[in-house]
């Protein structure tokens, strides 16, 4: 049995007041556990270590020996003339959009590395290099083949036919693994993007020519004494986010949908109370799905389980983090246990009787977590490995990915007999419907019949749906979790505006009931709640993981395609939003926004008001050049009314506004207008 330690923790750490950290039941359960057991936890941290005011700012240069060079906005702000400089000269406009720049570089390369494993491990498929991964989805194959140039028929004897599918996975697997080190042209995906949308681009000269190079160049321009003008470090950081989400990201999204099959709606159970006590807890930790589809594949042979079972477990409970589990909660059904900031907590249960992990937004404490108790911590990607002894790696390789996964089951199951009579897993579990993307929103709203995205147009423009809001994004220990996304959500809800969720934002919606259809009738306005009765959709729809905001960019583009809203994305009555970010991910996920045309909103703060010149052009400039433009409110019900005042600014200017003025009447206008 496990002897419960304490986690070595910083000397005189304060505790944080469980109600005052996350708005989450089982949350706080967690955390009240966590410091009776005198175990530290991330909240714990945060009311210890205060963030550095200057780096708060986005003023503080350390791209030289020279400095760090720190230029905070003089008290009372700035009079006259700015001016604040480096050693170099560097202004404050300059020092804050090099570290904007690198935080766009930074998080586009976590996204695109995550495509190119995805991209590399198809190209072993279609090269028959591996048996473990298939084509689950031609359909969606034989799809974005001609965006990649690739042939999907051929002509015999004068006749059109079918290419023979090995062949159209070999070129599409080729062409995409070109696509992060091509040395001509530009991104073959940026072809999706509306027209307008595209002559942009093309204007402003931010095509991404491949999408490792518009990074390096990042790193390059941002280095001492290159770049020293804040627009053109802007362009960058556009160029090298477009490589992101129309690049990186959208390949990683539909190779993945390629091999383990595109999502479809599905029940599941959401939250640390889907953990069991008699059953073997397996928790995936991270993003990349190719190791965790086949722990889900290993985890429910007949074999394993009978393994199990002759271990004293009745089963095993799979259950995910961050976006793996959103990755394995779309395509198989199996259950998220928590977003970011619960990763610790799922190994405080005392239950967690593995935690695999691959990449990104992995604390690193979690090792001194399962130090505490008898949790294996398994690290499993050669990128991503931690120093403390007590994790064990087993490198996980596509080319025998089974035999991996069915060695870290195994490793888990062993592991459930020394787990130690502390457990305590918290009640509290929602259902929920997951699993939407572009297909199956086409399917849902528009029918089997004419299954396509007039449906929905004809909704928004009638103004029972007043628009369409993107929220995405992290939880950060510096808000309170989930309170942002669950306040923002219900807020937009409420005003008829449909919500397309994916991250850590859409497990916060699965946790606390917004995803299922019933919560049309207790959350939405009138004309969304009717939409989603007509038609069986929860008011909130879970996309998939951070990598899937590509869903987003398509499904706007399939609304504008529809017709009747604009030519272009940044005509459409649509917002999207990031209240709790954390990550660099999340920037560059913001920036592909703004420079596809959407207004976002990022809740807590902005490493921005050191450099008002600079906030100001992301705030207001760049809607002139791309359509979209950045903005920051932490107050979730302002941040709500400000995407709604810009979805009516959208439907003003597309004479749409009207409409919703109608639907909108109540029942006294009515009587007062003698209709009813
Ligand atoms: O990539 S939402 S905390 S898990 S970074 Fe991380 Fe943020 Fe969660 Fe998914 Ni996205």
């Amino acid at each position: 049995m496990a002897e419960l330690t304490k986690t070595p923790a910083a000397k005189e750490v304060k505790l944080a007041d469980p109600r005052e950290a996350s708005i989450e039941p089982s949350t706080q359960e967690m955390i009240l556990r966590a410091q009776k057991l005198q175990i530290e936890t991330v909240f714990d941290r945060a009311v210890t270590m205060k963030p550095c005011a200057i780096g708060l700012q986005g003023i503080c240069c350390k791209n030289c020996s020279m400095g760090p060079c720190r230029l905070p906005l003089p008290k009372g702000g700035i009079q006259g003339e700015d001016t604040r400089k480096g050693l170099c000269g560097a202004t404050a406009n300059t020092i804050c959009a090099r570290n904007f720049a690198r935080m766009v570089a930074a998080g586009s390369s976590a996204h695109s590395d995550h495509g190119r494993a995805v991209a590399e491990t198809f190209l072993s498929v279609a090269r028959k290099e591996t048996k473990d991964y298939t084509i689950k989805d031609p359909a969606k194959l034989i799809q974005i083949a001609p965006y990649f140039d690739v042939a999907t028929t051929v002509e015999v004897d004068g006749k059109k036919m079918d290419r023979d599918l090995d062949e159209i996975a070999l070129g599409v697997a080729e062409a995409a693994v070109a696509e992060f080190g091509k040395t001509g042209g530009t991104l073959s995906y940026l072809k999706r993007a509306p027209k307008p949308l595209q002559e942009k681009w093309k204007k402003e000269g931010v095509m991404p020519r491949s999408i490792d190079r518009e990074v390096v160049e990042i790193m390059h321009r941002t280095a001492m004494g290159v770049d020293q003008d804040y627009k053109n470090l802007t362009k960058q950081a556009t160029r090298c986010s477009l490589g992101d989400g129309w690049g990186g990201a959208m390949i990683g999204t539909d190779l993945q949908d390629v091999m383990f099959g595109s999502p479809t709606p599905l029940q599941a159970e959401a939250n640390l109370g889907v953990m069991k006590e008699d059953h073997v807890n397996i928790i995936v930790h991270g993003h990349e799905p190719l190791l965790s589809e086949m722990i889900v594949a290993a985890a429910q042979s007949q074999e394993m389980v009978d393994y199990a079972k002759s271990k004293g477990a009745k089963g095993i409970q799979l259950a995910g983090i961050c976006c793996t589990a959103n990755e394995i909660l779309q395509r198989h059904g199996v259950p998220p246990a928590g977003n970011f900031l619960q990763q610790e907590l799922a190994i405080i249960t005392g239950a967690c009787d593995a935690m695999i992990v691959d990449v990104q937004c992995i604390f690193q404490n979690l090792a001194n977590v399962a130090k505490c108790f008898h949790t294996k911590l398994i690290t499993t990607h050669p990128i991503a490995k931690m120093e403390q002894d007590n994790v064990v790696h087993i490198e996980f390789d596509e080319h025998h990915a089974m035999e991996d996964a069915n060695r870290i089951v195994k490793m888990s199951i062993d592991n459930f007999q020394n787990r130690g009579a502390d457990v305590m897993i918290p009640h509290h579990k929602t259902t929920q419907i997951a699993g939407f993307g572009v297909e199956s929103i086409r399917y849902h709203l528009g029918g089997s019949f004419r299954g396509d995205y007039f449906t929905l147009n004809d909704n928004i423009i009638n103004g029972r749906i007043r628009g369409i809001a993107g929220v995405v994004g992290c939880n950060n220990a510096r808000t309170k979790h989930n309170e942002e996304h669950i306040t923002l959500i219900k807020e937009l809800i409420k005003n008829d505006v449909i919500v397309l969720t994916t991250g850590c934002s859409a497990i916060a919606a699965g946790i606390h009931g917004l995803l299922t259809p019933g919560a049309a009738a207790v959350h939405c306005g009138p004309g969304l709640a009717e939409v989603c009765e007509t038609v069986g959709i929860p008011p909130v729809l879970h996309l998939g993981s951070c990598v899937d905001n590509s869903r987003i960019l398509l499904a706007a583009t399939e609304v504008v395609k529809a017709g009747g809203l604009g030519n272009d994305i940044c005509d459409l009555p649509a917002a999207g939003s990031a209240p709790e970010w954390m990550s660099e991910k999340a920037i560059a996920i913001g920036q592909y926004f703004v420079s596809s045309g959407v207004y976002t909103v990022f809740g807590y703060h902005m490493p921005l008001d050191g450099a008002p010149e600079f906030k100001d052009y992301l705030y207001r400039e760049m809607e002139n050049i791309y359509g979209g433009k950045w903005d920051c409110e932490p107050d979730p019900i302002k941040h709500a009314h400000k995407m709604i005042a810009h979805i009516d600014k959208k439907r003003k200017e597309l004479g749409i506004d009207k409409a919703r003025e109608r639907v909108l009447m109540d029942m006294a206008d009515r009587q007062a207008l003698g209709v009813e």
